[in-house]
């Protein structure tokens, strides 16, 4: 049915680094699963018996001089693939199956979408459908070797490579679409090296993951979205400021003393004496009302304009990113 259908032919490149328990469950979903044409082990310097395992199956095994991070092997992965489209499985994923992993690249073999993430069950994924910026890191996923060549070498080390290649699929893409699958986990790090040691690789990744955001952020960001993001801090600032021009004029119609006893009644009842109550009543006390009408409005109505003129970027911080990243439900 598949030679059928007018889609990519796909490589699997899978990355293992002493996963000789874990390897074999996926490879047994990977290496009989018919959309898949190729599959690739990359051993990133394994001790174990990781090679032992990979060679039970059909498979091309390929193994890194040294232990040189994940981002390389996938790299590596990558060079030796045959295929357009990639699909990138980490060797301790638990819960893969055909059905899973034909829900993971159809998008991407049929041409819909550059990039398909297939999240494993965590609850605070959930928290992107607000957030846009929640990063969505997962192992399983297709894409494009064309968006692939789009990522700097820089990023393609360790666990800089899964921030990049959704940040590029954002800005220099077509977006991606993910989903969150709820059998799919894995091995947890602290469980696969002990403690002390997946706790440190934990962190290193972390840091990886964390400077290679700020990296992409700061530097690779088009001109464009950085201009966009930059109104979204000016709409935010001048929203702070029509909100203080708005406490001066409704200081005015309520009464200034009044209004400062009604704003902060309760800290009076806790502590008279506080520096800040106690200047502002001050304040209320000596200035007269037109004098703070005129200072309200000459914090509100500038800030009200500036607002205007930029309030449709602060959709950019929350959800403009939402139509290129897509939950894919169902
Ligand atoms: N931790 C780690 N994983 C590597 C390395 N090289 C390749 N991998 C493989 O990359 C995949 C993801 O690694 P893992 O530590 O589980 O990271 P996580 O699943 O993103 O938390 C697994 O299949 C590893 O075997 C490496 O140097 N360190
Ligand atoms: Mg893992």
């Amino acid at each position: 049915m598949d030679q059928q259908e007018n889609r990519k032919r796909i490589t699997a490149v899978i990355p293992a680094y002493n996963e000789a328990s874990r390897i074999g469950q996926v490879l047994k979903v990977i290496a009989s699963h018919p959309i898949i044409d190729e599959v690739v082990v990359v051993d990133d310097g394994s001790s174990d018996e990781t090679e032992e395992v990979v060679n039970r199956f059909n498979v091309r095994y390929v193994k890194n001089t040294g232990n040189r991070g994940k981002g390389y092997s996938m790299d590596r992965g990558v060079s030796l693939a045959a295929n357009e489209v990639v699909f990138f499985c980490d060797a301790d994923v638990i819960g893969l199956s055909h059905e899973v992993v034909d829900e993971i690249i159809r998008p991407v073999a049929n041409g819909e979408i550059g990039m398909f993430i297939g999240m494993r069950n965590r609850k605070w994924y959930r928290a992107h459908r607000i957030v846009s910026f929640v990063p969505l890191l997962g192992g399983e996923r297709a894409l494009t070797k064309t968006l692939w060549k789009k990522i700097p070498a820089y990023y393609k080390h360790c666990f800089r490579i899964e921030s990049a290649l959704n940040f590029y699929a954002i800005y220099y893409g077509d977006g991606f679409q993910y989903k969150i699958f709820k059998g799919l986990s894995q091995v947890i790090k602290e469980k696969k090296y002990g403690f002390w040691n997946g706790t440190r690789e934990r962190w290193r990744m972390f840091y990886h993951i964390f400077s290679a955001q700020l990296k992409l952020q700061f530097v690779n960001i088009p001109e464009s979205s950085r201009n966009g993001r930059l109104l979204a801090i000016i709409a935010l600032q001048s929203l702070g400021g029509m909100i203080l021009g708005g406490l001066f004029l409704a200081a005015v119609y309520f009464g200034p003393s009044d209004f400062v006893n009604a704003l902060f009644s309760w800290e009076l009842s806790e502590e008279a004496q506080d520096p800040l109550v106690q200047f502002l009543l001050n304040f209320a006390h000596v200035t007269t009302a037109s004098t703070i009408a005129l200072i309200g409005i000459l914090i509100f109505f500038p800030n009200a304009f500036i607002f205007l003129l930029t309030f449709k970027k602060l959709g950019f911080l929350l959800y403009g990113l939402k139509y290129k990243i897509r939950n894919n439900k169902s």
